[in-house]
């Protein structure tokens, strides 16, 4: 072979090579390989895991589900250990999922069309009658103790915040730095559910109760009523250099996933990050399971089958 047929050749194998490259971006298919979608500890993460890995399914991805903790999990995605979350909320993750974001590894996939907030407040009632004057105001607390206190409170009005594993020490750090010390003690709910069994019978009896809660949730349908803290800014809480003394941001939720996801899967990536709800849909997707008592696989087969008209545009 001569020279100039050898570069010819060539020629023709590196312009074959392109045109096989964008062959292969313009039809690469979907790993086989399961999307990994983590499990938490409330009602509406729960569900949505099982709404989205019936929406990949219908696109012909495979998916598994892994308990996690949620904060641990973004850990987790960074390493591949697990593919996405899809409730990414402000004010409890937000740190934990910009930590492993900046170590690499994790990508923003979008943001919810739903605002969250996650904090302290009363149901509507203990407003409508009046129980602490003052309220929705934080300043209204410093003449109520009696009002929120529980057999296990110690004189004190108790702040039943969630599982300590959402959001750390905050609630305790910020009874403090308020000056609420004195008069409320922060107990930690075992689960989520210990939260809305307290609810409803402090409901039943007509007594006044103060928990964490946050929207979307099952709760908004019925009325719960955040308290107003002073503002949240960047840096405010103590972990982040501030005094504590602020309430909860006006958050985001958004989704995150694995860096090689958009690689690996480039349909349910695309689907994923289309993917958007509201706070009515969350909220149903809560009350399915908290007030219906559904199980979360039967929950998310049903909010598929109801709303096909709001997740199939994902998939197109
Ligand atoms: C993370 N959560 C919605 C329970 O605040």
């Amino acid at each position: 072979m001569n020279f100039s047929k050898l570069r010819n050749k060539m020629m023709a194998g590196a312009i074959a090579l392109v045109f096989a490259s964008i062959g292969t971006q313009a039809w690469a298919k979907d790993s086989s390989k399961p999307i990994v979608i983590p499990t938490h500890n409330w009602s509406s993460q729960v569900v949505m895991a099982y709404v989205i890995g019936g929406i990949f399914e219908s696109m012909g991805n495979n998916v598994e589900y892994k308990p996690a903790d949620s904060q641990a999990v973004y850990e987790a995605i960074r390493l591949g250990d697990i593919t996405i979350s899809h409730e990414v909320w402000q004010s409890t993750f937000g740190k934990s999922f910009y930590n492993a974001m900046a170590k690499g590894g994790v990508i923003d996939a979008g943001t919810h069309a739903a605002p969250t907030l996650e904090e302290m407040g009363v149901p509507q009632y203990v407003i409508d009658d009046n129980l602490c004057p003052g309220l929705p105001n934080w300043e209204a607390l410093k003449n109520c103790k009696d009002v929120f206190s529980t057999a296990d409170s110690g004189g004190k009005g108790r702040w039943l915040e969630g599982p300590q594993s959402w959001h750390g020490d905050l609630m305790p750090v910020r009874v403090k730095a308020l000056g609420l010390e004195d008069d409320y003690v922060v107990k930690f709910a075992g689960g989520a559910d210990a939260i809305w069994a307290e609810l409803a019978s402090a409901k039943k009896e007509g007594c006044g109760i103060i928990t964490f809660n946050w929207t979307p949730n099952f709760t908004d349908a019925e009325g719960f009523v955040f308290i107003k803290f002073p503002g949240y800014t960047d840096g405010c809480r103590v972990v982040d250099g501030g005094d504590g003394a602020c309430g909860s941001p006006n958050g985001w939720l958004k989704k995150a996933a694995n860096y090689k996801f958009p690689k690996t899967h480039p349909a349910a990536y695309t689907a994923f990050s289309k993917l958007s709800f509201t706070t009515a849909q969350i909220g149903q997707m809560a009350a399915l399971v908290d007030v219906d008592k559904m199980s979360h696989q039967d929950a998310a087969k049903k909010w598929l089958a109801d709303n096909k008209d709001v997740w199939m545009p994902f998939t197109q």
